[in-house]
Order: structure tokens, then C-alpha cells, then sequence
């Protein structure tokens, strides 16, 4: 037996290729090998066995990337985290998930420390250094990657749930691999691309589709620490592909250096996580010549569904489903599939699915179908040449730059400050993030946005916490006494654009 994943993505590379560029300098495929070999060889001397959990909370760069592609190799279970999360955020992650290891940034050293339980600690910082990266450059660079089938995990990533505490989907080798080949193949990945990578790597996109994709068809990653206009800008004569979330899209077209001179000649396009607006896609085909092609997917499936690589990519549809995967849109009340253009809850079945939330059957049960089927949770409609078309979620969920928010968190905290009554966090339309988070807040009259906000501080990932803070009299409710969260989202539509 071999390790699934680890082989699927080490069989692409040419040994001499460029594989990774990071901050000016380049490694090579076979150095990337050797390099994952000794972060693989750091865990395994730490102690780390098969299935543990290695949970890793810091900034993006190449060290963090060859801590997660080590820990494929080593067997154990990568649990990525957003270096946003508060101290707070990241107990429950821990004492969830109970990682044999936990990987911080050095600053963070002795909070994380406090909330690690049994959980070893050990540090990396942006620049690659600390404790963990000490131990790895003390290794020979020679590792047996460990056996791996593949139902077996290779990470958790956490999703929020509308309710209660976020949910760790648990991925296996199969699903991961079995989505980066068919993704590969379709948007006609080669070793001659050059893949401009800004997105985080705490999250699918990043760390999954954009990684993957790339090592396994052999080609070179320009790795960028975050997404700054201007680095990819730079990047693009030297590229063939970029992958991003609306925002990117939107803020570069804010640039006046994106023509078709400079982004005429890229391959692909591709934009996903959040909707992309039919303006911003039709605005980047006026400036570049090219069509962006939008993609549809979840921490718990992969990637479901793709605008066509040739043929139409339609502004506003996210495409057929891929390769392998099913994809049905079931009526609300009936849950039978809906007819052809009919709106319904989108649902989906295929090697690409998560193999259930950590510790938690109860929720793993909810998420399927008596017949199998995964519910995302997301409504849309199938036209008549397959496509799908997301017209919104069944959940209050939002999508601010392409990270999610769930309000009934935010809701708790703020309700904790003192003076406030009760409140409903929405998301209101943002030409920048998509969305961005509104709370609509019921309070006494004493309290203010600034003490709301500075209950915030230390408790939600600054992502997480209100753009703006709107007090009301009552709010809206039904005859059951729910808030009317659509009726809130109406009456601010327009909050963020007057
Ligand atoms: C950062 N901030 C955000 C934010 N990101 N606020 C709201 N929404 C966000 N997404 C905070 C910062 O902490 C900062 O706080 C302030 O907002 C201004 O930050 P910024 O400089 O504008 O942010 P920036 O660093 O440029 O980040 C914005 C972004 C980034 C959109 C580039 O968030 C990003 O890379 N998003 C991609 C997320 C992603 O990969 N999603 C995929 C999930 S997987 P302050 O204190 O300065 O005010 C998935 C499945 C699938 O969904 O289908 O792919
Ligand atoms: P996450 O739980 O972070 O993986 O987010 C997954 C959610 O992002 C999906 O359920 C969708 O609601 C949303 N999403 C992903 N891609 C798209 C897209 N192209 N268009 C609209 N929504 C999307």
C-alpha cells in the first residue's frame, strides 16, 4: 500500500522543474520532495502517529505549505486554521479535535499554549522560522512516506454550522485526490502552466484546488503570502492561470494596469467560494478579452461544478457538474427532485464527498439523504443544458471575501454586551466583499457601535465582526416570533452603496 495522495501529487512533477516560487526564490520538484521528506521525518520524530491531528495556525508561506504536504506524507490528519481566530476561536478547534500538535506562530506561543491541552506546541512564523521549522532543517531529507488507503484522513477542515459550534469535515485521500484529477483535467492543467496562488491556504481553495491542481499536473506555483493587487499584477507576464474569490477579482479591476495587454494572455480565469456578480465577469471580459470561469464548491464536497473550460462560461451559472459527481436540485417541501428549472436545494454525490464531521454523527446524519445524497444547503436551479444556477442558501450564512460567517455566532457575543437586548446579524451587499457583516442590534440607548465592537475585540476573527452596527426599536419577527432576517436584508440592501 502507498500513501494515496502524497503519490497522486508528487506524480506530476518534472524532478527539475520549478515547482514553487516563494519570495523570489524557486524550488525545484525534487527539492520540493526532499523538503517534505524532512517536515514528514520533524513530525514522525515528534512522535506523531498515523491519523493524530496536526493542527497548524499560521501565516501563510512555503514552511507552512511543506507542514501540511509533510503531513501527508508522515500519515497524520492536517487540521488548517485561519491566523485570524482569536485565543478563544481556537480552544474549541483544539479541545475538539484533540491535535497531537499544534503549530503557531512564536508570538502566539504562550496563549496557545494555555489552551493546548496535551496538545505539543511548537512555532513558525511567516518568515518560515521557529521551532518546528528548527527540527525539520535538522532532518536528512530521506522519508518513507507512510501507507495511507484511501478512505483514510488526510485533514479537518472546520465549517461553521448555522447552529451551535463549527463542524469538522473530515476529508479523505480519495476525496482530495480523486477532486484535484478531475479539476486538472478539466481546466487542462499542464507542467507548462504557471499558477499565480494569493489565496489563503487555510481553507479548500487555497490549500486544495489551487495546490493540488498545480503539483499534480507538474506545473509552477508563484506563491504569494496574501492577495495584494498589485504582486499579482506583476506576476501575470510570467503566468498562464490565476484562481481567486470575487474579491480579487473586483479589487483588480480597480487597477488601471489590468488591460488586455497585461491579463490578455492568460489560459484560465477561475473565481469561486462566494458569487461572482454577472457585472464584475462581464466588466473583466470588456478589459481582459477573457472569460472568468466560475466554479462551485464546499469544505465538505470539493469542487461539484464547473463553467466548461471550452464552450460557454455564462455570467451568473457555476456550470455542470464535474466529471463523476451527480448533482440534483430537490423541491423544499417534497425533497423529490424538482423539475428542470425549478428552484430546489442542491444536492450532490459522488468520491468527491467528506467522509462525515468529526465526532459528531448527529450532524454527519442531517447532512445526507436517506438515499445518500449530501444537502449543501445551497438553492439554486438546473437550465435546460445542465447548468446550475445558485440563487441563494437556505441558511442565513454569509459569504464576506469569500470566508464564511455564521450570525447566530456574532448574535452570542454581542449579546453578551452589556445593555443589549437581542440582536440579528445579516450580510448587506458589498461591492467589494460581496457581502459584508451588518449587525441590526435592539439596546437600552446607553450602549454604543464602539462598546458592541469592543465586546468583539479577542473574542471573533476580525473578519467576523460588523462593518457597521445598526440600533432598532424591535426587530422584525413572524407569527412565531423569528426574526425576519429576509425583511432586514431588504431594508439594508442598499446600506453599503448609498
Ligand atoms: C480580512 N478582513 C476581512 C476579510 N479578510 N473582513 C471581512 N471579510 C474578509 N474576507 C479584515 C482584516 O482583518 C482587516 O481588519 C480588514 O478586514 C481589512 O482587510 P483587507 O486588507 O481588506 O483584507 P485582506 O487582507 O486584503 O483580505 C481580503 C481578502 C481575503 C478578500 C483578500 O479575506 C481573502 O483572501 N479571502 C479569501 C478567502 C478564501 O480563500 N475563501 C475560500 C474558502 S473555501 P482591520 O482590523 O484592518 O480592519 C470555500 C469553498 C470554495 O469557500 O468553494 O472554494
Ligand atoms: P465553505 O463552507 O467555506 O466551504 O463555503 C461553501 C459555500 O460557498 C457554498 O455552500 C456556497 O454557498 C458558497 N459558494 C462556493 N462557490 C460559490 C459560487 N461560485 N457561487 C456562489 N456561492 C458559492
Amino acid at each position: 500500500m502507498n500513501n494515496l495522495l502524497f503519490d497522486a501529487l508528487a506524480a506530476g512533477g518534472a524532478p527539475e522543474a520549478s515547482a514553487i516560487e516563494w519570495e523570489g526564490s524557486k524550488l525545484s520538484y525534487v527539492d520540493l520532495w526532499r523538503e517534505t521528506a524532512r517536515w514528514a521525518q520533524a513530525l514522525s520524530e515528534l512522535g506523531i502517529a498515523p491519523g493524530e491531528r496536526v493542527a497548524v495556525q499560521v501565516e501563510k508561506s512555503l514552511a507552512n505549505l511543506l507542514v501540511y504536504l509533510g503531513a501527508v506524507r508522515a500519515g497524520a490528519v492536517f487540521l488548517p486554521l485561519n491566523p485570524a481566530y482569536t485565543a478563544a476561536e481556537l480552544a474549541f478547534f483544539v479541545a475538539d479535535a484533540e491535535p497531537a500538535l499544534v503549530v503557531c506562530d512564536p508570538s502566539r506561543r504562550a496563549e496557545v499554549a494555555a489552551i493546548a491541552g496535551r496538545a505539543r506546541v511548537l512555532t513558525l512564523d511567516g518568515a518560515g522560522q521557529g521551532t518546528l521549522a528548527d527540527l525539520a532543517a535538522r532532518q536528512e531529507g530521506q522519508f518513507d512516506s507512510v501507507a495511507r488507503a484511501p478512505g483514510d484522513l488526510a485533514a479537518i477542515c472546520y465549517t461553521s454550522g448555522t447552529t451551535g459550534r463549527s463542524k469538522g469535515a473530515m476529508l479523505s485521500h480519495r476525496s482530495l485526490a480523486s477532486n484535484a484529477a478531475t479539476l486538472k483535467d478539466l481546466w487542462r492543467f499542464t507542467e507548462r502552466d504557471v499558477l499565480i496562488h494569493a489565496l489563503p491556504i487555510y481553507h479548500v481553495h487555497g490549500l486544495f484546488v489551487a495546490t493540488h491542481v498545480s503539483l499534480m499536473a507538474g506545473a509552477t506555483m508563484i506563491l504569494q503570502p496574501r492577495f495584494d493587487p498589485d504582486a499579482v499584477l506583476a506576476a501575470l507576464p510570467r503566468s498562464t492561470a490565476l484562481m481567486g474569490v470575487p474579491t480579487f477579482y473586483t479589487r483588480l479591476l480597480a487597477k488601471p494596469g489590468l488591460s488586455r495587454a497585461s491579463a490578455g494572455h492568460i489560459r484560465l480565469f477561475v473565481s469561486g467560494s462566494a458569487p461572482l456578480p454577472p457585472a464584475v465577469h462581464q466588466q473583466w471580459q470588456a478589459r481582459t478579452g477573457q472569460a472568468i470561469l466560475e466554479r462551485y464548491g464546499m469544505t465538505e464536497t470539493g469542487m461539484n461544478a464547473s463553467n466548461p473550460y471550452d464552450g460557454p462560461r455564462l455570467a451568473g451559472a457555476v456550470g455542470p457538474p464535474l466529471p463523476g459527481i451527480e448533482l440534483r436540485v430537490a423541491d423544499e417541501e417534497s425533497g423529490q427532485p424538482a423539475e428542470t428549472g425549478g428552484v430546489g436545494l442542491v444536492q450532490v454525490r459522488g468520491p468527491n464527498l467528506f467522509s462525515g464531521y468529526w465526532c459528531n454523527p448527529a450532524k454527519t446524519a442531517e447532512a445526507f439523504t436517506a438515499d445518500g445524497w449530501f444537502r449543501t444547503g445551497d438553492l439554486g436551479r438546473l437550465d435546460d443544458e445542465g447548468f446550475l444556477w445558485l440563487v441563494g442558501r437556505s441558511s442565513d450564512l454569509v459569504i464576506s471575501g469569500g470566508l464564511n460567517v455564521y450570525p447566530a455566532e456574532v448574535e452570542a457575543v454581542i449579546e453578551e454586551a452589556p445593555g443589549v437586548v437581542e440582536s440579528a446579524v445579516i450580510g448587506a451587499p458589498h461591492a467589494d466583499l460581496g457581502e459584508a457583516v451588518v449587525a441590526i442590534v435592539v439596546a437600552d440607548g446607553k450602549v454604543c457601535e464602539e462598546d458592541i465592537l469592543a465586546t468583539l475585540t479577542g473574542r471573533l476573527a476580525r473578519f467576523k465582526q460588523p462593518r457597521r452596527v445598526i440600533f432598532v426599536e424591535a426587530l422584525p419577527r413572524n407569527a412565531m416570533g423569528k426574526v425576519v432576517k429576509a425583511e432586514l436584508r431588504r431594508t439594508y440592501a442598499d446600506l453599503f452603496s448609498a
